[in-house]
């Protein structure tokens, strides 16, 4: 299959996160993409493209104007404050507050339009999330086009990101932008299969109250997991939605066999579902050595994952999530390409 590779990634480097009041090294840095495209030239997959250019259209069919116009002039308007290094959020419009005022203020804006503080936002934030939203509309356009798969090689990841809102390392929601464009290139229905360690709370939000997209996650069970507010199993979509909301959450800790077995689930009900196309949310947290998460899949387990998505017959765009073990990040998301076309 084709690999879309977001070169413009690189402008996305983050200084540090914060850990328990320390900072810490970003686990979300360009070192992963660079890995993962290695790792994609040494197995001799396919052709790497860049993205083609697609109008902010495709990206407002998911994502609000305000936050988009926000995030576009966040880290210039930051700068232009006499704020220096990256832009961290430190004001959150909770419960009993308003969200639909706009603020003027810059670090009020900032608090409306995120959802946590682990999302440095640099100066090449906007330019990297753009470009990759690109790759996955470019994605998108291959399979409507024809191809059985394809592979969107992109960070900063994007489940996270909801309709108004980054977090998580996402700004832009790559799943649920190709997701959009291939209902607006003709689909009927697409299933989004979220496989990353951490619930995808974006692409959640994003199509709660739908029918016409499906979203099923396996993940670290929220209560005691990374995003913690959303992905526990009584969340089954509301009004046209209900019933097209699947979460598989799954202990901290969990074996590889209940994995399987959660997928196993999650696939009958992407088959139940009979969609025009499948979006993969691939992040690969979910191995053993992976240093912020608590599932233990091998390296050898991924061909097997790909080898069953295959198996459902449907033209798959894999776009990537998380994934943080970066000298393993390659052969992991490598193992499941390989897998699914294997078979
Ligand atoms: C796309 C994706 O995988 N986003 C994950 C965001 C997780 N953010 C919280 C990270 C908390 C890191 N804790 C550090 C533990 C070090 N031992
Ligand atoms: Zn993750």
């Amino acid at each position: 299959m084709k690999t879309i590779y977001n070169a413009a990634h690189r402008a996305h480097q983050a200084e540090h996160e914060f850990f328990r009041g320390e900072k810490v090294a970003a686990f979300e840095k360009v070192e992963r993409a660079d890995w993962v495209l290695r790792a994609v030239e040494t197995a001799k997959l396919d052709d790497v493209l860049q993205p083609k250019s697609f109008d902010d259209a495709c990206i407002e069919r998911v994502h609000s104007p305000r936050y988009l116009s926000f995030l576009r002039r966040a880290h210039a308007e930051y700068q232009s404050l006499g704020g220096t290094g990256d832009a961290f959020p430190s004001v959150w419009p909770i419960r009993g507050m308003r969200s639909d005022a706009l603020p003027e203020n810059f670090a009020a804006r900032m608090g409306l339009f995120s959802f946590d503080s682990g999302t440095p936002l640099t100066s090449g934030s906007w330019a990297a999330a753009r470009a990759g939203a690109d790759c996955a509309l470019t994605g998108a356009d291959l399979l409507s086009s024809g191809e059985r798969a394809a592979f969107v090689l992109t960070r900063p990841p994007g489940h996270h990101a909801g309709s108004d809102f980054f977090g998580g390392y996402c700004f832009l929601n790559n799943a649920a932008i190709a997701a959009q464009r291939l209902l607006d290139l003709g689909c009927k229905r697409v299933a989004i299969l979220d496989v990353d360690y951490h619930h995808g709370n974006g692409t959640q939000e994003i199509f709660y109250g739908r029918d016409d997209v499906l979203f099923v996650s396996i993940h670290g069970d929220p209560i005691t997991e990374y995003p913690f507010f959303l992905g526990h199993a009584d969340e089954c979509g509301a009004g046209d939605g209900v019933g097209f909301n699947l979460n598989l959450p799954l202990p901290a800790g969990a074996s590889v066999a209940s994995w399987f077995a959660a997928l196993e689930t999650g696939l009958q009900r992407v088959r139940g579902y009979a969609p025009d196309a499948l979006i993969v949310s691939l992040g690969v947290d979910t191995f053993e050595g992976d240093p912020i998460s608590h599932f233990s899949l091998k390296t050898s387990d991924y061909p097997k994952l790909g080898a069953l998505i295959e198996s459902l017959g449907l033209p798959t765009l894999f776009v990537l999530e998380g994934g943080y073990a970066v000298a393993e990040i390659g052969d992991n998301v490598v193992g499941v390409l390989r897998g699914f076309e294997a078979r």
